[in-house]
């Protein structure tokens, strides 16, 4: 066994080591022949695909017909036609950027089909001068892009419940994806209308049939709010907002308003649904969170994780991914002794703010039981906290905002499962 530099060897659960593939490299080869024998298989080894010409060019590409289990699973909601939820595969994903296809979606009442051509942004209430603006004038300003996450509030609420959900990870923390997103810094339209002294709330309204509105306090707005034309470099797909969405780096989804038509200027929220019935909790004390805008420090191991089966002893990568709405995360630290010792990931870089991070670490897994873990911790100095510590801190009457520590059990027969612990 090799000696561990920054890690513990720990008794169960095997040995985690972020060095180990420099100390030692290893080959996970099919099998081991020697040269001029492997040159002579690689020769007779053809396939149908290499006896003609493959397909031609295509308008728009799509996944390999192999990949079709890396989709979306959607979850309808009677309360509206439209209403609900698709889930982001973060099992089967990596690095940090979601594809477009992939992103998740939630609409409160369906996806508009909104023509650029048509379409209009009102700005207007505590400004000295109400502006419109159509997509064509929009296109005009200075642009800036910036990879930031976007997670609904909702997102792990599954963790409240008292039994531990047993579904693939996606379908439990997916409502959460990154992108690269291109737009205009709102500061800059909003310096144009000229806010009152009075201006110290935007209502920020949607196109769509719900006509969604929220409220944003003006200083968020004015420090890295911008409208967003572009996702990851192609306009934004209709789900996701086309032709115009706000982002609010790492701040609650719902205030992402998508199908953005209206800014109103206005001296205190409009406390709309989404403010009042929704997003505000009650507390043990009696008190309630509202306004809780702000999505805290978070990581899931990705890989392995649910669904996923260990069939052979030795090594495996843990991956996962790690975000906080306060800023950059600094450390991700895995167990696989569920808690009692934990070893420091390789974070992948360059580490962005309110952004995916993408985390890695080697880990030897002897064959006995393991339970892993991982923990977060932004630049904030926010760490992520066990479940137990959440629900002391924030009761029962949870539903918005679960970010507790995550935990896989892995049997001795490599089998995995959702666990609290
Ligand atoms: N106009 C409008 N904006 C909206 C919504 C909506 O239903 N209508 N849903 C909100 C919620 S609750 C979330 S979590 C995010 C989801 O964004 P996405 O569908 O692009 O992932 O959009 C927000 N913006
Ligand atoms: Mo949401």
């Amino acid at each position: 066994m090799t000696k561990n530099v920054n890690l513990k060897s720990v008794a169960k659960g095997g040995l985690l080591d972020r060095r180990f593939f420099l100390k030692k490299g290893f080959v996970f080869s099919v099998a081991a022949m020697a040269s001029d024998k492997l040159l002579a298989e690689a020769k007779k080894y053809r396939q149908p695909w290499m006896e003609k010409p493959g397909d031609s060019f295509s308008n728009y590409g799509q996944p390999s017909v192999f990949e079709k289990e890396a989709i979306r699973w959607t979850m309808a909601n009677k309360a509206a036609a439209g209403n609900g939820v698709s889930w982001t595969p973060l099992q089967n994903l990596e690095g940090t950027l979601t594809p477009n296809g992939l992103h998740f979606e939630r609409h409160h009442n369906g996806v508009p089909q909104i023509d650029p051509k048509i379409h209009q942004l009102f700005i207007h209430g505590e400004v000295k001068k109400s502006l419109v603006f159509d997509m064509d004038s929009l296109l005009r300003y200075p642009m800036v892009s910036r990879q930031c996450f976007i997670e609904c509030g909702g997102n792990s609420n599954a963790g409240w419940r008292d039994e531990p959900i047993q579904t693939a990870v996606g379908y439990f923390h997916g409502m959460v994806s990154c992108s690269e997103w291109t737009g205009i810094p709102l500061k800059i339209l909003l310096n144009e209308a000229n806010i009152t002294p009075r201006g110290k709330w935007v209502i920020v309204e949607g196109g769509d049939a719900s006509i969604m509105n929220v409220s944003i306090p003006l200083e968020k707005i004015m420090d890295d709010c911008f409208l967003a034309i572009y996702q990851n470099g192609e306009r934004i797909r209709p789900e996701n907002g086309y032709p115009l969405r706000l982002i609010a780096p790492g701040w609650e989804g719902v205030v992402n308003v998508k199908w953005l038509r209206r800014l109103h200027l206005s001296n205190r929220p409009a406390m709309s649904r989404n403010e009042t019935s929704k997003y505000t909790e009650l507390l043990p004390s009696g008190k309630a969170r509202q306004f809780t805008f702000v999505m805290e420090a978070k990581s899931l191991i990705t890989n392995p994780s649910y669904g996923h089966q260990l069939d052979k002893t030795g090594f495996y990568q843990i991956s996962g991914l790690a975000w906080s709405g306060r800023g950059k995360i600094v450390k991700v630290e895995v167990s696989v002794d569920g808690g009692k010792n934990w070893g420091e990931t390789e974070l992948q870089k360059p580490v962005l703010s309110k952004s995916f991070t993408r985390f890695r670490i080697p880990w030897h897994w002897t064959g006995e039981k393991a339970l892993l873990k991982s923990r977060a911790i932004d630049e904030t100095g926010c760490v992520q906290p066990e479940r137990e510590k959440l629900i002391a801190e924030r009761g029962k009457n949870g539903y918005f905002h679960y970010n507790a520590i995550v935990s896989w059990k892995i049997s001795n027969k490599g089998e995995i499962s959702h666990v609290y612990a």
